[in-house]
This record gives structure tokens, sequence and C-alpha cells, in this order.
């Protein structure tokens, strides 16, 4: 018999039951799209499970990114890091935007802020870290650096969902910050996503922004894009936010177990929890070092692959490697050691709210018999 197949993640479903009721209301208002009802309700309830000010519901996880630049008015170049999801270069590729990428920090995995100065020119104007793996960045040092040279940081806080850093949000650091909610997402929606903001002013625009640039019926403010949540998902949302803590204490479990197995095995390493942090469990990443541990990456990762583990190599290859890139000058090799390091070391093992047990003891018994 083939073993079970074991993913990555695997979404948060929100009751079947309870979602046909909420689709029968929908029916009922036959107001299914543009800022409806249940729209409404979820940017409500995320702002305060979030703990922001103000928050806009979108259709993804890339648009939000987009529209941050051009609500910011961000051109020239970018501060950014390689070792992310491509959707974070790609948002300012679509913008007529300069990447500029720089090295990580390896205990992180999140851009090295003592490596940004360096890679600032005149024509600097923002930095665009990620939290990636929802690890936290040093965002009190970005700060000091964006203040210091006038310029605006945007987080792609895509793995960052509920992460907060003594008590306060992670989605409150810098000018925007945007979510995914993605299916593979600790929180989804499906498709879905969000830019939080500070001001009321800031997200009136970013409304329009997202609504063709429409102020009312017959002004249109800028050249906006569609990126609209509509009700469905916005209702699907709302029932995945009553029940999005026990599926991250779940993944807290599991990330424990994970630790306690591995910590014997040599050549493999792992993220310990942040001190002060409240963390999501969105990934659980491994280092294999191919010399200790008698095996490569890749052998590694085929080997699961070949049981039926379907682990990741999230972020590999890195952005920086890929063909619209790597002509850039910040793109050698030489510039981004670690994170071509990290690049070629990890496996993100499966990580989400229904692993049991025995799927846990399946995936260590063949890590730890290599
Ligand atoms: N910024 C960052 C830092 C990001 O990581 C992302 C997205 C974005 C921006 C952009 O946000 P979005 O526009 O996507 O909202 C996935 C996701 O598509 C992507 O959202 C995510 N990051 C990225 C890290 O991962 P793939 O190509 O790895 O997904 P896929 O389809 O191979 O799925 C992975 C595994 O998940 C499957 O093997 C099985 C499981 N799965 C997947 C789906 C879609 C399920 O069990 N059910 C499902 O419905 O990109």
């Amino acid at each position: 018999m083939e073993e079970k197949l074991i993913t990555v993640t695997s979404p948060l479903l929100p009751d079947l039951e309870e979602f046909n009721e909420l689709l029968q209301d929908i029916w009922n208002r036959k107001w299914i799209t543009n800022n409806g009802h249940y729209h409404k309700e979820l940017e409500k309830a995320l702002c305060e499970y979030l703990k922001v000010p103000y928050i806009s519901l979108f259709t993804n996880g890339t648009l939000p990114l987009i529209t941050a630049l051009q609500a910011l008015r961000i051109t020239g170049e970018v501060i950014t890091t390689p070792y992310s999801f491509v959707a974070t270069t790609h948002a300012l590729w679509w913008n007529g935007i300069k990447p500029v990428f720089v090295d990580i920090d390896p205990t992180t995995g999140n851009i090295d802020p003592e490596k940004i100065e360096a890679a600032i020119t005149p024509r600097t104007t923002a930095i665009m870290p990620v939290h990636v793996y929802g690890k936290p960045c040093d965002i009190i040092r970005i700060k000091e650096i964006a203040d210091k040279y006038g310029l605006k940081v945007i987080y792609d806080a895509a793995h960052a969902f509920g992460v907060e850093v003594n008590g306060e949000s992670v989605l409150n650091a810098g000018d925007m910050s945007t979510l995914s909610f993605h299916a593979t997402k600790v929180y989804n929606t499906i498709e879905g996503g969000a830019l939080i903001m500070h001001d009321a002013e800031t997200k009136k625009r970013i409304d329009y922004l997202k609504n063709f640039g429409f102020a009312n019926e017959t002004t249109v403010v800028a050249p906006g894009i569609n990126s609209k949540m509509d009700e469905i998902r916005s209702a699907y949302g709302l029932l995945n936010l009553r029940q999005v803590d026990t599926a991250i204490e779940a993944r807290h479990q599991v990330a424990i177990k994970y630790r306690k197995s591995l910590k014997g095995i040599k050549g493999i390493t792992f993220f310990d929890d942040m001190s002060g942090v409240k963390h999501n469990y969105s990934y659980f990443p491994i280092f294999i070092d191919a010399e200790k541990y008698g095996m490569t990456r890749d052998e590694l990762y085929f080997k699961m692959k070949e049981q039926n583990i379907l682990g990741r190599r999230y972020f590999y290859p890195l952005i920086s490697t890929f063909s619209t890139y790597r002509g850039l000058e910040s793109a050698h090799p030489e510039n981004l050691p670690e994170a071509h390091k990290m690049a070629n070391s990890v496996i993100c093992l499966p990580m989400h709210h229904s692993l049991t047990e025995e799927d846990i003891l399946r995936i260590i018994d063949i890590i730890a018999k290599r």
C-alpha cells in the first residue's frame, strides 16, 4: 500500500455548515463584491485580531505590494532581499523600479540591516524587507536607517500573520505592511491579501487604488487597479479567523516535536523561537550541512519525496538568479553569499495544523535514517 501523502502545508478550512449559512445570507443580500457587508466585517475583525489601526483587503498578496509602491509614489531603486518568494521583487519590476539586492542575516534569513547602507545610492527611495517564515526583521535598525536617509519602508509581511514583538504587531512597522491570505498560509481566504497602514487618509487612497482609482461614481483620482476581495472569500475569512488561534497552537506543537527530535541529528540545524516574539509557526525550515549530515540537501529532499513527504525548498532558487534579475549588479552571487548558502541548504518540512503524531514520526524517521 502506498504511504499517505504529506504535503508541506494544508489549508485551514471553515466548517462547511457554517459556511453554507453565510453563503445563504450572501445570496439573500444579492451583494457579492465591491466593499460589501462581509468585506467590511472582515476588515473590522482583522484590525482587532491583528492589533492594527487600518487594513484594506485585497484579492491576493501580490497586488498590495504593487499598490503600496504606487500609493507611496516609489521610484528609482528599492533595497530588498533575494531570499523570498518571487512576488516581492516582481512587485518592484511591475512598477518600473530597480531592485537592489542586499544579503541576509544567516541567523534569521531576513535582510541584514548592517549591509543596507552600503547599497544606498542617490536613486534609492525605499526599503522592502520581508519577514521571512514569519520571523520579524530588525525593525528598529531598519527604521533608524530609513529615517537617516529619508527612505520609505514597505514590509512584505506575507508570512507574518499575527506575529508580535513585545506585544506589538509587527505589521505596524514601516510605512505599510502587506499580508498574503493564500491557501498555503497560516490564515487563508483561498486567495487573498491585505495592506496595513497607519491612518484613515492612506486607507481611503488605497481603497480608491484597488477599485480602479474611483473616489465616487464619476471621479477617478489615480490610475488604480482592480484588486478587490469578494463577499464569498470575505465570509470564508471571517469563519477562518475564529479557528486560526487553534491552528497556530497546533503548529506550535508540531514545531516543539520537530525541534526535540531533530536536535540530536548531526548536520541538521533549525531556528529557535526569538525571545519576546509571538510566532505563528508558518514554516519549519531546516538547514542541511551535507558534510556533517552525510547527504546533500537535494538527496534528502528527493528521498523524502520518494516516500510521499513533500517538503519544499523555499526559497530556492534565489530571486536574484532568475533570468529577469540575474543581470543586475546587486544580483552577483559574490554580493549575496549568505542568501546563496541558505537557499542551497534549506528544506521546509511539512508544517500545518492537521499533521498527526504519526506523520511527524514518519518524517523524522526518514531524516534520521540517512
Ligand atoms: N510575498 C511573499 C513573501 C510570499 O511568500 C508570497 C506568496 C507573496 C508575497 C505573494 O502572495 P500571493 O499573491 O500568493 O497571495 C505558494 C503560494 O502560491 C504563494 O502564495 C506563497 N507565497 C509561496 C511561498 O508558496 P507554491 O507554488 O509553492 O504553491 P503550491 O501550489 O505548490 O502549493 C504548495 C503545497 O501546498 C502543495 O504541495 C500542497 C499544498 N496545497 C496547496 C494548495 C494551493 C494544498 O494542500 N491545497 C491547496 O489548495 O506557491
